[in-house]
Parts: structure tokens; C-alpha cells; sequence
């Protein structure tokens, strides 16, 4: 799962948090960091390697392949921007976490991808409070080395400024939630990991994958954008997209019927299963009635 809600101000950043710059941006610091900040990454850097294998999907490993991340060292953010532009004109920002819902968009809609600078500490590897350099390199940068993806995102970023406007955000914000953080896609050779917030959880990639909890339902745009999503652990729910080159459909229709469609709709918990929803596989939802995760708080 990612980050656990802090006291944010309704925009999502730590309340009370004054940014540097108006657009939130800091120098990622790549001197500042310590040798246990690097040691922390190559921990979660040699289980995420030795868990994806067959677990994620082929755009993730084709990305991760082309990029200077490895296990030694927090990546420095100019050297990944150095390729990700060549790629598919996307750069890597640092910010100090999560920033406001406009700033986000507006980064998004600009091609840049605001990347926490910290790290989580060597006693919460699996427990994050807001996406760290880990979830935010290791998970989303490589998915951003795909042309689908990227286009995908950067109109996550304008129709989010627009979403705003329109008093929809909430239902825009699902849509990239059971996609780009926690998509699953079918290949050839079985279900595969694309979200980043799956791929950069070691817990969570097995959970979504393998799990007979959760349910696995086909991908349907406003199905999605019906549906409540956790954030405080693991998901009741995976949405399956045939290809990534679904997304590339999303990124071209007007949202804004769908919205008036979805508004008249109910919403759904996370948990529910419709009648008209194309099964992959149905949860036993033992996980989550169990009592879900034993984390703390
Ligand atoms: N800020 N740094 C950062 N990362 C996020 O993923 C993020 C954010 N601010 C807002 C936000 N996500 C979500 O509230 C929007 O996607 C709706
Ligand atoms: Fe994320």
C-alpha cells in the first residue's frame, strides 16, 4: 500500500508545509545523502529485483533496463532526467513529498515528474507515509520510459487542472490510483505488475498477484472512477487492462459526459463486485475481513 494519510491539508501536502519555491521544487541533494540513506535503497533496490521477475510487466523491465538505477546509490535525478528526456521528454523534479493537488497536475501536465527526495528509514521499510525516492524512481520512472505511460500521465496532469475545476478530481484521482499506481495488465504468460505502488511494495507484489483475496476485474474507465480505493493497505481490488495501449483511448476522450454519467451513478466500495463487471478472478475477501494489515496506528 503507499502512504498512510497524515494530517494533510485537503490537497494532499503535510499541513502547514511552506515550499521553497512556488512550484515546490527543491534540489534533490544527491551529496546530502547518507551511507545509510543508500543502504536503505539497496535493500529495497535487491528485493524488488529479486521479487519482479516474472511479476512485472515487460514495459517495466524494458524501462528499468535503459535507466542509470541500480542498487549501489539513490539515483541522482539529473542523470535519469538525462535519459527519460530522450525518451519520452519527461524529467525527474525533486520535491520534499507530497505537494497540492495543482502543483502536482501542473508538473504532470509539463512533463515533470515530482520525485521525493527522502528516503524512508532502515525500521519502515514497508510502511510509507508518503511516497519516498524509492516508491517514486524505483516504482514510476521506469513505467515513464513508455511512451503509453508518459502521454498517460501528462494527460493525468491536464485533466486533473480541469478535474479541479469541475468538482470531479475525486473521480479523475481513482482512475490514476487503480492504474498508474496500482495497475495490473494481462501478457501472454499471466497477470503482470504495472502500478508503481504495487512494484515498489515488496508485500504488495505478491499480495496483487498472487493473493486469492482481492478481486481482478477488467478495467472499465467509469467503473473506476466509481470506486473508493484503500490507502491505508493493501487493495480489495485490481483493475486489469488488456494492454497498456488502452490507456492510450483514455487519454484521447472527453471526460466530461462521463463525468455527468458517473455522477449520477452510486459509488462503489472497494469491495464490490457488479453484475456487468468482467471477472478475472474473484476475491475471497478473506484478507480484508480478517482485519487487513497488523501496522501500527
Ligand atoms: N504529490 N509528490 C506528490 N506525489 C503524488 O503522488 C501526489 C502528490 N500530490 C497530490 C496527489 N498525489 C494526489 O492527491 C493526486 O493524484 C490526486
Ligand atoms: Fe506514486
Amino acid at each position: 500500500m503507499r502512504d498512510k494519510a497524515k494530517d494533510k491539508d485537503k490537497h494532499g501536502a503535510a499541513a502547514g508545509a511552506v515550499p521553497e519555491r512556488a512550484d515546490w521544487t527543491i534540489d534533490q541533494g544527491w551529496d546530502n545523502y547518507s551511507p545509510q540513506d543508500h543502504a536503505v535503497w539497496k535493500t529495497l533496490f535487491d528485493r524488488q529485483s529479486s521479487l519482479l521477475p516474472g511479476r512485472a510487466c515487460d514495459e517495466f523491465v524494458a524501462g528499468m533496463r535503459q535507466l542509470p538505477i541500480g542498487a549501489d546509490a539513490i539515483p541522482d535525478f539529473r542523470r535519469l532526467s538525462d535519459v527519460l528526456m530522450r525518451q519520452t521528454g519527461w524529467q525527474v523534479v525533486a520535491v520534499p513529498g507530497l505537494v497540492p493537488d495543482e502543483v502536482f497536475f501542473d508538473h504532470l501536465a509539463n512533463r515533470r515528474f515530482p520525485a521525493g527526495h527522502f528516503i524512508r528509514k532502515a525500521n519502515e521499510l514497508d510502511y510509507l507515509e508518503e511516497p519516498d525516492v524509492f516508491h517514486d524512481v524505483f516504482g514510476h520512472v521506469p513505467m515513464l520510459m513508455n511512451p503509453v505511460i508518459a502521454d498517460f500521465v501528462q494527460a493525468y496532469g491536464v485533466g486533473g487542472l480541469r478535474a479541479q475545476q469541475l468538482g470531479v478530481l475525486p473521480n479523475l484521482a481513482r482512475v490514476y490510483w487503480y492504474t498508474v499506481e496500482f495497475g495490473l495488465v494481462k501478457q501472454k504468460d499471466g497477470l503482470r505488475i504495472y502500478g508503481s505502488g504495487i512494484a515498489s511494495s515488496y508485500t504488495e507484489s505478491v499480495f496483487a498477484l498472487e493473493n486469492p483475496s482481492p478481486n481482478r476485474i477488467g478495467f472499465d474507465l467509469e467503473r473506476v472512477m466509481r470506486t473508493h480505493y484503500r490507502i491505508d493497505d493493501f487493495q480489495e481490488v485490481y483493475f486489469v487492462l488488456d494492454s497498456l495501449d488502452d490507456l492510450l483511448q483514455l487519454a484521447k476522450i472527453d471526460f466530461a459526459p462521463i463525468y455527468d454519467r458517473v455522477g449520477a451513478a452510486s459509488e462503489l466500495q472497494p469491495g464490490d463486485v457488479l453484475a456487468s463487471d468482467r471477472l478475472v478472478h474473484r476475491g475471497s475477501g478473506q484478507y480484508h475481513r480478517d482485519g487487513g494489515a497488523a501496522f501500527p496506528g
